[in-house]
């Protein structure tokens, strides 16, 4: 268990994104394309940008970055859009399914996405990404090793990563009579009915039926049909006592008392840890162990301004802004390059920076090809109940 004590005046922008990301209507469809199609504005662009941001005279006058909420120092955007003149069209989204379904639905309009590791693999094999050129991105050479030339995407060649994590339990710990330690205070029927009502689980087939099947003993990747239909029984037997499935809001349901215990990721509870230093909340990775994941920065095929998304990529890689990143959004950078500018009392916080030697039980969520379906339709039957 951890506590947070950190204090900053990110908390607030923190918050203020929470609430315009809970009053943007949902998009109907992805934005326009930035105009012109195409991804020089010569002209347009100003005379003077920094050398952060390439070529300028390659540069759009907008981009589309569609990303996780809560996983942006707005600061951020705001400095790429004055130093490269380039106005950032932001939208976010919930699941790496939800993106994917996005993408096939036909939305053409987005130039940056941030697909986990997984779903990097999938978006490959569907071409649904874009070959990135390492010339626009030399910050690749500030990732660590360990991040960098993983399984899912050999060779960088269509993504760089952004941030990492891992799922675990969030909880106020003066709501609950013993602080979680295991999987078991969500599945065990018994246990969770104590606290009937006021429990979220992700909003995520592969992360919750994988939660559920770590629970059981099995791998969060297992394939085997029997094992699946254990997990799914284990879910519709504890559905009774879950509020809700919730991948955005579950750190604020247990900071407002309407939960007070959630499944959700790391970050998420760190923010809300960090800005109720008075209050007594916790985040655990249960000793079954989780998921894992890297998130990451890739172009879509059908993206407008794939040279100004490089550019934004490699900015976003840039030492001080990777680390005014993390510090906002609490999550860990793998940019080895911009720690030295993260406060040590983030960079000691195992709940933020996990100790990667520390993490034998937890898993990445794999590709599983046509396996995943059954996983959607186990999703499908555990929401309808
Ligand atoms: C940030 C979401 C983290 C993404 N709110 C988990 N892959």
């Amino acid at each position: 268990m951890i506590k947070g004590s950190l204090k900053g005046w990110w908390a607030f922008l923190v918050v203020a994104m929470l609430v315009l990301a809970a009053c943007a209507p949902a998009p109907a469809a992805a934005p326009a394309a930035a105009e012109p199609a195409g991804d020089a504005s010569q002209g347009d662009a100003p005379a003077a940008t920094s050398e952060r941001c390439g070529d300028s005279s390659q540069l759009s006058d907008s981009i589309s970055f569609y990303n996780w909420g809560d996983y942006i120092d707005p600061d951020v955007l705001t400095m790429f859009e004055e130093e490269c003149g380039v106005k950032v069209i932001y939208d976010t989204f919930s699941s790496n399914e939800d993106l994917l379904a996005k993408l096939q639905g036909g939305a053409t309009g987005y130039d940056l996405i941030v697909p986990s590791d997984y779903m990097v693999a999938i978006m490959i094999q569907l071409g649904l990404l874009k070959e990135l050129d390492h010339a626009n991105i030399p910050n690749l050479a500030n990732i660590n090793e360990q991040f960098r030339d993983a399984p899912y995407d050999p060779g960088n060649k269509y993504s760089v990563p952004f941030m990492w994590g891992t799922a675990g339990i969030g909880y106020d710990a003066d709501k609950v009579t013993t602080p979680p330690t295991s999987l078991a205070a969500l599945f065990d029927p018994a246990q969770a009915k104590e606290y009937a009502g006021k429990i979220s689980l992700l909003n995520d087939a592969r992360e919750t039926i994988g939660a559920a099947l770590k629970y059981l003993g099995y791998s969060v990747n297992s394939t085997d049909p029997a094992q699946l239909e254990e997990a799914k029984q284990v879910l519709l037997a504890v559905k009774p006592y879950i509020l809700t499935f919730d991948s955005d809001t579950y750190s604020d349901l247990v900071v407002s008392g309407e939960t007070v215990m959630g499944h959700g990721w790391n970050g998420g509870f760190a923010v809300a840890i960090d800005e109720n230093p008075d209050r007594n909340l916790g985040f655990v990775i249960p000793q079954e162990g989780l998921t894992i994941f890297v998130d990451t920065l890739a172009i879509p095929a059908s993206a407008p301004n794939p040279y100004t998304a490089e550019v934004l990529i490699n900015f976003l890689h840039e030492p001080e802004i990777a680390a005014m990143n993390t510090t906002a959004v609490l999550y860990p950078t793998p940019n080895d390059a911009a720690l030295e500018f993260v406060d040590e009392a983030i960079k000691n916080n195992p709940a933020i920076f996990p100790s990667l030697d520390d993490l034998g039980n937890t898993e990445y969520i794999h590709d599983l090809g046509e396996v995943t379906q059954l996983y959607e339709r186990i999703w499908t039957e555990i929401k309808a109940q």
